[in-house]
Order: structure tokens, then sequence, then C-alpha cells
């Protein structure tokens, strides 16, 4: 509690910053996108991991101006970029249910003028699962405004592939518990096998994260994957890190 207390001073303090993980296409292993991620370091503490501030802040509702905080500091950031790659963002439950959302997005968008479809939510099926209808009602909103909407972690928790049914999500992210295990249990392989051949079949582009061995990498070209993530790829880190790709850019 005394970090949830903490996180909104954060805010306030500038402690919060943001670093970015590169997205590839499988096929050519060039940059599509980054993944946004929240950074803490706490004056006392020093780096606090998401791992644990981010569910200090689901239960403290300090998620909702932190999920706010992070749309408005990406969009703004990615509005600098010579290169106009995507930009994904983490939407916690809480946000989703707690806020209104669709108004977030289009004052952001408004506020920052970044182009709709460089901007990807990322949600988990948790925010389908307490009322699927009003759900569905928000994510279609946001989709017509031209915003990318990606389930996050498909594989794990509440898994239920009615919801694919139920909206037509424009990317799939294969968990990376399945990925990092894909040369060690043939469970997992055949798992990843299974999402990327059911996304292929729905005709929704899959990524794969956790992509950390280049014997990985071959598996996801061979059954087709889109696009993938990993510290292989790159790891997340300020986006100077990637200056030589987003800045330097033609
Ligand atoms: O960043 P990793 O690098 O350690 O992140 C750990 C967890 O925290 C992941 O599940 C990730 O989705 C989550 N996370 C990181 N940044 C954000 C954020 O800005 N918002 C939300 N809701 N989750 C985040
Ligand atoms: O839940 P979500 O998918 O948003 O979380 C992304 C998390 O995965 C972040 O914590 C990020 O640091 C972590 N991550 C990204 N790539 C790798 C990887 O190759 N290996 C491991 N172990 N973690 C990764
Ligand atoms: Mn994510
Ligand atoms: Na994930």
């Amino acid at each position: 509690q005394v970090l949830g207390v903490d996180l909104r001073n954060a805010l306030r303090a500038g402690d919060l910053h943001v670093h970015f993980q590169p997205v590839a296409d499988v096929g050519t292993g060039s940059l599509l996108g980054f993944e946004a991620l929240a950074r803490w370091t706490h004056p006392e503490r020093g780096v606090v991991p998401p791992g644990l501030f981010i569910p200090v802040a689901e239960e403290s509702g300090a998620i909702v101006d932190l999920g706010e905080w992070m749309l408005e500091t990406v969009c703004q950031e990615a509005t600098r970029w010579p290169l106009a790659c995507t930009v994904a963002v983490n939407i916690s439950v809480m946000q989703f249910e707690k806020s209104d959302l669709v108004a977030q997005v289009d004052g952001v968008l408004e506020r920052t003028g970044l182009d709709p479809a460089r901007l990807e939510l990322e949600i988990t099926e948790s925010v389908l699962i307490h009322d699927t209808d009003y759900a569905v009602e928000v994510l279609n909103r946001l989709k017509a405004r031209g915003v990318r909407i990606v389930l996050d972690d498909f594989g794990t928790g509440y898994s239920s592939l009615s919801y694919l049914k139920r909206f037509p999500f424009d990317k799939i992210k294969i968990d990376r518990s399945f990925v990092s295990e894909i040369g060690d249990s043939q469970q997992s392989a055949a798992i990843v096998r299974g999402v990327i051949g059911l996304a292929r079949g729905l005709g929704v582009p899959v990524v794969a994260e956790g992509v950390e061995q280049a014997a990985h990498v071959d598996m996801l070209r061979e059954e087709g994957c889109d696009q993938m993530q990993g510290y292989l790829i790159g790891r997340p880190a300020p986006i100077e890190d990637y200056g030589d790709l987003v800045f330097d850019h033609p």
C-alpha cells in the first residue's frame, strides 16, 4: 500500500519513465514498432520492477492515472520520431472498467496528433470476462477510431476461444511462457504451433513474445508466425538506445 501512495507521487515527481521493446517481422527481421513498458525509479528503493508495482497499482487504483500517463507520454513521444512505426500500450482491466477509455484515447489522439493507425492497445482476456457485451462495445468504438486492438498474453489466464469470435482482434500475442519453452517442452511447442495455426485460420496477425534464441526464430518462420518480440530482437530500453532505427530514419 505504501507503494500505491508512492506511485501517485512518483507520477507527479517524474520518477516514472517509459522503456520501448522492438517488435520485428519474422520473415525479414525488419522493425515494425515498439511495445511501451512502464519503469519506476524510486528515490529510496531504486528501480521498482513493473512485476511488483503494476499489481500494487491495480489494487490501489493508481493504475488508472498511470495508464493515462502512459498513453499520453507514449503517443507524444511517438510523434517525435521520423520513423512512423507502431507503438503498443498495455491497458489494465481497471483502466478499462473504471475510466472512459474511449474519451481518453480521443483526447490523447487529438492533443498529440498521432496517426491512430500507429497506436496499438494491448488488452488481456480478463477485460472480456466480467461484462463481455460492454467490453466488445468499447473495443468496437476504439477500433472505429482506427486504433488497433491486440490480445495480449494469449493462452494464459481464463482463455476462451469464444472471445476470438466475439471480437475481431487486430493481432494476437502468444505469451512468452510458451515461446521460451519451444525447445524444451513438446507441449509448449505444440501450443505455439496451434495458436499460430488458429490465428492464421482466423486471418489475424500473430506475434510471438519472449523470443530469446535463434532456434525460436527458425521455428516461428517455419510455422508462419508474422511478428516477434523478445530479448534476442531487443530488450526494453529508453528509445535513445534505438535512436539509429528511429531518429536516423530518412
Ligand atoms: O516490463 P516487464 O518488463 O517487466 O513488465 C512486467 C509486467 O508489467 C507485464 O505484464 C507488463 O504487461 C506490465 N506492464 C508494464 N508496463 C505497463 C503499463 O504501462 N501498463 C500496464 N497495465 N501494464 C504494464
Ligand atoms: O505482459 P506483457 O506481455 O505486456 O509483458 C511484457 C514483459 O515481457 C515485460 O516484462 C518484458 O520485459 C518481458 N520480456 C520481453 N521479452 C522477453 C524475453 O525475451 N524474455 C523474458 N524472460 N522476458 C521478456
Ligand atoms: Mn504486453
Ligand atoms: Na504478453
